[in-house]
C-alpha cells in the first residue's frame, strides 16, 4: 500500500509539549498544507519476515530507521497487529536540503502501514496516530489550512478549515542545505524550560491564532503575513534564549530582501521553522516579483496540497 502525504507549513507554530511521550502541544497550530513537496511510502505485509525492512531515500539507516519501527510497534500494539512490513519512503526533495520533513514522513507512513493492516482509520484517528510520531504529521493528513488544537490524547487532532483561498501561496526560499544545528524536539524542551518567556509564548500564540482565522477568513494578506511573521520571530526569540539559533546569515539577508520588497509595494511576508530556509507568504498577483527579486535563489511556488492519501501502482 503505497500512501503520499504532503509538507505543511505552519502560520502559527507548534513549539513545545505538556506531554512529551503523547505529543500534546501547549498551545494550538495552523498550517497550509502544500502540493509541491510530499514523501510518498510504501509498506507492505511480509509473513516471512522477523524484522521490520526499511529503505528511507533508497537507504537504511540505523537512526532514521530506528523512529519509523518505533512508530511501527505503537500501531501494531495498539491494534494487536503481529506481521512485519517492507516500508519504502521516498521524499520528493532531497533531505540536505533541510525541507525534508518529518510531518509529510509520518502521516504518509501512518496511513500506508494501517492500510497495510487492514485497518481503515477516520481522518481524526490517522491524525491521532501520526502526532504520536511528530507532532507537526498530526496536520499533514490535512490539505490546505488546518488546526492542530491542544486539548487530551483524544481531542489534541488537526481539523481542516474551511477556506477557500487558491491564489494564497508560500514560496519556499532554498537558501541553505546545511544540516540543522539542534532537532526542534530538543530546541523546544529547552525552550519550555525558559518558564517566564514560555509562558508568554503560550499567551500570545492564543492571541495570534483568533486574529490569523479572522485574517484568514477575511483573505486579508497583509494581516496573515504580518501575524504570521510576528508568531514566528516571537519563535525564534523564544529558541534563541536557550542559546539555540536556526538563522545563518543567509537567512537574515534573505529576511532584509523581503523588507525591501516591501516597501516597494510588494505583498510578500516570511516565516521560518527549524532550519535555516525562509518560506514566502504572499498571492498570485505578486509571484512572479518576489520570484525574480530572489532570482539568485532557487525557489519553489507552493498553491495548497491535498489530503494525505493513497496513490495506485
Ligand atoms: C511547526 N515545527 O509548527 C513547528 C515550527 C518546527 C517549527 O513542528 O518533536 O518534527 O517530532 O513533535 O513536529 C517541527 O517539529 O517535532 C515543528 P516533534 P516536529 O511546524
Amino acid at each position: 500500500m503505497k500512501a503520499r502525504a504532503y509538507v505543511n507549513f505552519a502560520l502559527i507554530k507548534y513549539w513545545g509539549k505538556k506531554n512529551e511521550k503523547l505529543r500534546l502541544p501547549f498551545q494550538a497550530s495552523l498550517s497550509f498544507t502544500i502540493d509541491k513537496l510530499f514523501t510518498d511510502t510504501k509498506v507492505t505485509v511480509n509473513k516471512k519476515l522477523i524484522k521490520d525492512k526499511i529503505t528511507i531515500n533508497g537507504i537504511s539507516d540505523e537512526r532514521l530507521n530506528k523512529r519509523v519501527i518505533q512508530h511501527l510497534n505503537l500501531i501494531r500494539s495498539k491494534y494487536n497487529i503481529k506481521d512485519y512490513v517492507e516500508v519504502t519512503s521516498v521524499n520528493n526533495v532531497p533531505t540536505s536540503a533541510g525541507l525534508a520533513s518529518s510531518a509529510s514522513s509520518f502521516a504518509a507512513l501512518t496511513l500506508a502501514a494501517t492500510k497495510a493492516f487492514n485497518l481503515n482509520l477516520s481522518k481524526e484517528e490517522l491524525s491521532r496516530l501520526s502526532r504520536y510520531a511528530s507532532g507537526s504529521a498530526s496536520r499533514s493528513i490535512f490539505g490546505n489550512f488546518a488546526i492542530w488544537d491542544i486539548g487530551d490524547d483524544k481531542t489534541s487532532i488537526a481539523r481542516p478549515i474551511d477556506i477557500n483561498w487558491p491564489e494564497f501561496k508560500i514560496i519556499v526560499l532554498m537558501i541553505d542545505k546545511s544540516k540543522k544545528p539542534a532537532s526542534s524536539t530538543d530546541a523546544m524542551k529547552e525552550s519550555v524550560e525558559n518558564k517566564l518567556l514560555y509562558d508568554e509564548w503560550v499567551k500570545q500564540s492564543k492571541i495570534d491564532l483568533d486574529k490569523m482565522l479572522i485574517a484568514l477568513n477575511n483573505k486579508d494578506i497583509k494581516s496573515v503575513g504580518e501575524i504570521a511573521e510576528k508568531n514566528a520571530n516571537h519563535m525564534h526569540d523564544l529558541i534563541e534564549s536557550t542559546g539555540i539559533t536556526y538563522k545563518t546569515k543567509e537567512s537574515l539577508k534573505a529576511i532584509d530582501k523581503i523588507h525591501e520588497l516591501r516597501t516597494k509595494g510588494v505583498l510578500a511576508y516570511y516565516t521560518m521553522d527549524a532550519g535555516p530556509n525562509i518560506k514566502i507568504i504572499t498571492i498570485d498577483s505578486e509571484v512572479n516579483k518576489i520570484v525574480d527579486y530572489f532570482n539568485e535563489y532557487e525557489t519553489i511556488v507552493c498553491s495548497k496540497g491535498k489530503d494525505a492519501h493513497i496513490v495506485l501502482n
